[in-house]
C-alpha cells in the first residue's frame, strides 16, 4: 500500500493517518497508487469558482453563474448553491425558486478561457501529453518516459492540484487510473477538491452496481433500449459474453465489452498544437517612443521563449502586434531563415519590425510572438562561425 500526502505531495509506504513529513491528515492511500499513470483533472464548479476568487465577498454565499432573467439557464452553481438544488442547465427561474438568496453572475467567457489557459500552462510542466476536453477538464498521460519530471504520477498530480490552488486560486478534483474512462470516473468520485484512484483489481466491482449510463457512449436512447430489455446496471452487461454484446449492438457491443470490464484502449491524444505562441501587455500609460516599446518587448520575448521551451516548439515567423491609443490593432511579421525559440533573436526581429512604426503615434498595447511553429530541434542552427570554432 502507498499513501500520498495531498498537502506536501509526499508518497510513502503504508497508510499512515497523518503525513510523516508535514503532519497533514489529507492522506490518500491506495494499493496500486504508485503504478497508475493516466489522470483526469476537472475544476470544481469552474465558472463559479473563478467568480468567487475575484470577489472574496461572495466566497461563502451561494453563487450561480448564468444569464439572469426569464429564459436564462444555470451554467454553473457553486457547491453552496447546489445544496439547495440548482444544477447546470436548470432554468434560472427554477434555480432561483430553490435558492432565492443566490448571487447571480453573468458568465465572462474571456476570463474563464484565460484561467483555462493558465491551468494548461501548469499542466504542461508535468507532461506534454495533455488532452483538453473542455475549458475546465483534461486528461494527462503521466507514464514514465512521457512525464517531464521523473516522479510518480500521484506526486505530480498532488503538486499540480496545490499549484492550481495557490497560483490560480481555484480547486480541482483529480482522478487517477490506468485508462481515460476510469480516470474520469475517478475524478467525479470525490468532488470538490477531491483525489480518487481506480486500480485494476477493483475496477469491475466498482463499475458493477452503476447504471448503464455510466459507460462512456451510452446515452439516453441506448439506456432506454437497454432498460426495455431489462438491462439496468453495468454488472448485467459484465455478465454477458462479448459475442452476445456484439450480437445485440454490433460494433458498439465490442466497445461495450471492453469498457464494462474497465478496459479503454483510447490513448491520451494531445490537442492540435497551437498555431502561434505569443505574449502581450497593456501599458498603464500609452507609450510612443522606441526605447520604451523595446523595453516592453524584451520581457515579452523572455516569456514567449520560456513557453516555447516548455512546449518543445519554435517558430519560423516573428509577429509584432501593436494597439494604438485609439484602439486600432496592427500586426507586422517577418519570416525568418531559421526557426527560433530564442528571446534575443525574437527581440532583434521584433525591434526591426517596430522601428518603422515609430511616428509619434501613442500605443496602449504591444505583443510579440512566433507563428509557423515547428519542433524545437529544428530551431536556431549554430551559425557558420560557431560551427567552425
Ligand atoms: P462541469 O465540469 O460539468 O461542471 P463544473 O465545473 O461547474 O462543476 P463540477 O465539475 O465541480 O461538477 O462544467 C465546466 C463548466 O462548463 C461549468 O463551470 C460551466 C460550463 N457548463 C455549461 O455551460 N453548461 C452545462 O450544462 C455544464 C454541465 C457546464
Ligand atoms: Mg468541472
Amino acid at each position: 500500500m502507498s499513501a500520498l500526502c495531498r498537502d506536501c505531495a509526499l508518497l510513502t509506504d503504508g497508510s499512515p493517518e497523518s503525513c510523516p513529513r508535514c503532519g497533514s491528515h489529507r492522506m490518500f492511500a491506495h494499493p496500486e497508487l504508485a503504478g497508475l499513470n493516466i489522470a483526469h483533472i476537472d475544476c470544481d464548479a469552474f465558472y463559479a469558482a473563478v467568480e468567487k476568487r475575484d470577489n472574496p465577498a461572495i466566497a461563502d454565499q451561494p453563487v450561480i453563474v448564468g444569464h439572469p432573467g426569464g429564459r436564462g439557464v444555470v451554467t454553473t452553481a457553486c457547491y453552496i448553491a447546489r445544496r439547495y438544488g440548482p444544477r447546470s442547465a436548470m432554468p434560472m427561474f427554477k434555480a432561483l425558486e430553490l435558492c432565492p438568496q443566490a448571487v447571480v453572475i453573468p458568465p465572462n467567457m474571456a476570463k474563464y478561457k484565460q484561467v483555462s489557459w493558465q491551468i494548461h500552462e501548469l499542466l504542461v510542466q508535468a507532461t506534454p501529453m495533455i488532452e483538453p476536453v473542455s475549458l475546465d477538464e483534461a486528461y494527462l498521460d503521466l507514464s514514465p518516459g512521457v512525464r517531464r519530471v521523473d516522479r510518480p504520477a500521484a506526486v505530480l498530480l498532488a503538486r499540480l492540484a496545490l499549484a492550481i490552488e495557490r497560483r490560480i486560486g481555484i480547486t480541482v478534483s483529480v482522478g487517477l487510473s490506468y485508462n481515460k474512462f476510469l480516470a474520469k470516473f475517478a475524478s467525479d468520485r470525490d468532488k470538490p477538491r477531491g483525489f480518487a484512484a481506480v486500480g485494476q483489481a477493483e475496477a469491475c466491482a466498482l463499475l458493477a452496481p452503476l447504471p448503464v449510463k455510466a459507460i462512456h457512449g451510452i446515452g439516453q436512447a441506448t439506456a432506454h433500449r437497454m432498460a426495455m430489455a431489462g438491462i439496468e446496471t453495468v454488472g448485467q452487461l459484465q455478465g454477458m459474453p462479448e459475442a452476445e454484446l456484439v450480437g445485440r449492438w454490433g460494433k458498439f457491443g465490442k466497445w461495450l465489452a471492453l469498457l464494462v470490464r474497465g478496459e479503454d484502449p483510447r490513448p491520451v491524444t494531445p490537442d492540435r498544437p497551437a498555431k502561434s505562441i505569443s505574449a502581450e501587455t497593456t501599458f498603464d500609460r500609452d507609450i510612443a517612443d522606441l526605447a520604451g516599446l523595446a523595453r516592453a518587448l524584451e520581457g515579452l520575448c523572455a516569456r514567449v521563449a520560456a513557453r516555447l521551451g516548455r512546449t518543445g516548439l519554435a517558430g519560423r515567423t516573428v509577429v509584432v502586434k501593436l494597439k494604438t491609443a485609439d484602439f486600432r490593432t496592427l500586426t507586422r511579421n517577418r519570416r525568418l531563415v531559421h526557426a527560433t525559440c530564442r528571446a534575443d533573436v525574437m527581440l532583434r526581429h521584433g525591434a526591426a519590425l517596430l522601428a518603422p512604426e515609430i511616428d509619434g503615434r501613442h500605443f496602449r498595447l504591444i505583443g510579440i510572438g512566433v507563428a509557423d511553429l515547428c519542433p524545437l530541434a529544428e530551431a536556431d542552427p549554430p551559425d557558420l562561425f560557431t560551427r567552425l570554432a
